[in-house]
């Protein structure tokens, strides 16, 4: 791994702390370690490998050393009363959707909520993970990663997968794709409240127009047509004639998928 290359991408900018391992359990755990021992705003936890790597409820992330980026970003002293982990895991998938596109100009879409995808293939996942005191947000960890080279495919999905350079003509450098998700991720967190983001958000989402369901534990709690997001990063779905509904956990299926 270049670590001196990756560590002068991180101190380009305010990270309080930084660490970067060969070989981890899981990026978001060691992060969280840091954030329960000190007071710090913003910091990051980058890992060539991760032995342990989580995924949203239980699932595991998989990716071979070296073949992708993964990091987790530590957002402390967040004080927040709203539950934000929605619209946070709405920005990191928007940083990697933007840089993806700056670098290679392919489009790319958002599968709701936390799923980057290109030619309708999932190549990023986000774990947006928050430590409550109460009702404030203390501090909350942005988990992101991603494929890039053609390793980091795992065998069995539970939706079809792709690496960058499988869509890619072009070659992918590692080290400057990063520099770009964590300049536009910082960019993002600054403008965070903005309507901008919910737009750009909205224009990348997938099966907008479609038939979707969302499930829960492998149970539909809703189907009907994906109108949009809401400003917290939820789901608008219409369930009827003049009927909506909001969601903000679940997994999104394409009806004609099933
Ligand atoms: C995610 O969960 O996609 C979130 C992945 C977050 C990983 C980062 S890496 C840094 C940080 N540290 C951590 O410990 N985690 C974060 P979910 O939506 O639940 O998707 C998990 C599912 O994606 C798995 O059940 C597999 O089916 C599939 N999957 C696993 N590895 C994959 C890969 N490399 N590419 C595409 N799909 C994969």
């Amino acid at each position: 791994m270049d670590n001196k290359k990756i560590y002068k991408i991180f101190n380009k900018h305010s990270f309080q702390v930084i660490e970067f391992y060969d070989s981890i359990g899981s990026t978001n755990d060691r992060a969280m370690n840091i954030a329960n021992s000190s007071d710090i705003t913003l910091g990051i936890v980058f890992a060539d490998y991760q032995t342990m790597c989580r995924g949203r409820t239980n699932r595991k992330w998989e990716m071979p050393p070296g073949s992708g980026l993964a990091f987790s970003v530590i957002l402390g002293n967040c004080a927040a009363k709203e539950n934000v982990l929605g619209r946070m895991t709405g920005i990191g998938a928007l940083a990697v959707a933007m840089s993806v596109e700056e670098l290679t100009g392919l489009p790319t879409k958002i599968k709701w909520p936390n799923d980057v995808l290109l030619k309708n293939k999932k190549f990023c996942g986000i774990l947006a993970e928050g430590n409550w005191i109460g009702n404030d947000l203390n501090y909350l960890i942005l988990g992101i990663g991603l494929n890039i080279f053609k390793g980091a495919i795992p065998g069995k999905t539970n939706f079809p997968a792709t690496a960058i350079e499988n869509e890619y003509s072009g070659k992918v450098n590692r080290i400057e794709l990063l520099d770009q998700i964590i300049s536009n991720l910082l960019k993002l967190l600054e403008v965070d409240k903005s309507d901008q983001i919910i737009k750009e958000l909205e224009e990348r989402l997938a099966f907008r127009g479609e038939q979707v369901q969302i499930k829960n534990n492998d149970r539909v709690i809703c189907s009907g047509e994906l109108l949009g997001l809401d400003d917290k990063g939820g789901l608008i779905i219409k369930t009827g004639e003049d009927q909506k509904k909001n969601f903000y956990y679940g997994d999104l299926h394409l009806i004609v998928d099933l």
